[in-house]
C-alpha cells in the first residue's frame, strides 16, 4: 500500500529550490507523487514503503542540497 509522510526541509529560499527537491523525490522508484511547499518549508510524499525507505526520501532531499527533518 501507498503510505504518505511529510519531511520539514530547512534552506530552501525559493520556488526553484522546492522545485528541484519535488523533482528529485518524484524521480525515485517507489516514489508515487510529491508535493514540497516552499512556504511550509515541508514535503508531502506518497510512496511505496516495500520500495524505497523513508531514510532514502531524506536522504534525497539532503543530497539535493537541503536539510531534511522528519515530522511524521
Ligand atoms: Mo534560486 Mo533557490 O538560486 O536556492 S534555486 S534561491
Amino acid at each position: 500500500p501507498i503510505q504518505v509522510c511529510r519531511i520539514r526541509i530547512n534552506g530552501m529560499t525559493c520556488t526553484s529550490c522546492s522545485s528541484t527537491v519535488e523533482s528529485a523525490l518524484q524521480a525515485l522508484r517507489g516514489v508515487q507523487s510529491s508535493n514540497v511547499a516552499l512556504a511550509t518549508e515541508e514535503a508531502e510524499v506518497y510512496y511505496d514503503p516495500k520500495v524505497v525507505s523513508y531514510n532514502q526520501l531524506l536522504q534525497t532531499v539532503e543530497d539535493s542540497g537541503f536539510e531534511a527533518i522528519l515530522i511524521s
